[in-house]
């Protein structure tokens, strides 16, 4: 049982809550890992958490924001990395500043005509997100990966659309080390080889 340590983290007097408000297995990202056969060896014996998170939303309305605490847990499917699902916002124009408080990853980024981009995350680092910006959280390294994600209260989450393409990149473990690709590349030329 992996604790969802919140305790640490008290903002504007609110608690996040203890009990995560969403939490995602392996069996709710089928699909989102290019390894097919890596994947169905997983699901097969295990359905591991892979991330949760504490949203809180303490009011609606212009001007509002809303901000979530994410957990995502260190591992690998076939050469990627655990990571989430991944959105545009519903509301498009709506960016998000994500704050790493624990651990080693990447955001993935790709913007409405496809191209990709990493930004580290680290601890006490800051990504921005803009708007028009799909993302995909990545733990890349060996412990939970802690951010703070906040972003305008009616931001909304549209998973649909980048889901069509599941991200145009990847990002695998080669020789170790995170390394973005194409996809198409990837399924062609680098499935099973990584390390
Ligand atoms: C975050 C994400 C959180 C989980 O709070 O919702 O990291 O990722 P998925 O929503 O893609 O599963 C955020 O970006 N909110 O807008
Ligand atoms: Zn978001």
């Amino acid at each position: 049982m992996i604790k969802f340590d919140t305790a640490a983290f008290f903002l504007d007097q609110r608690l996040i809550p203890e009990v995560p408000t969403t939490a995602r297995h392996l069996s709710d990202l089928r699909g989102i890992f290019a390894d097919t056969n890596a994947y169905e060896s997983v699901i097969i014996h295990d359905n591991p958490l892979i991330y949760q998170v504490a949203s809180v939303e303490p009011a609606d309305g212009d001007g509002q924001l809303h901000y979530g605490l994410g957990m995502l847990l260190p591992g690998r499917i076939g050469d990627e990395y655990y990571m989430t699902k991944g959105h545009f916002h519903a509301y498009r124009p709506a960016a998000e500043i994500y704050v790493t408080l624990r651990g080693e990853g990447v955001m993935l980024l790709e913007d409405e005509s496809g191209v990709s981009r990493l930004s580290p995350m680290h601890t006490n680092t800051i990504v921005y997100v803009p708007g028009h910006t799909a993302h995909r959280t990545i733990n890349t390294g060996a412990e939970p990966l802690m951010y703070l994600g906040i972003y305008p209260a009616n931001a909304g989450h549209d998973y649909a659309s980048i889901a069509a393409t599941n991200f145009r990149s990847v990002v695998i473990a080669v020789n170790g080390q995170p390394t973005l690709i194409p996809r198409v590349d990837y399924l062609t030329q680098f499935n099973g080889t990584g390390s």
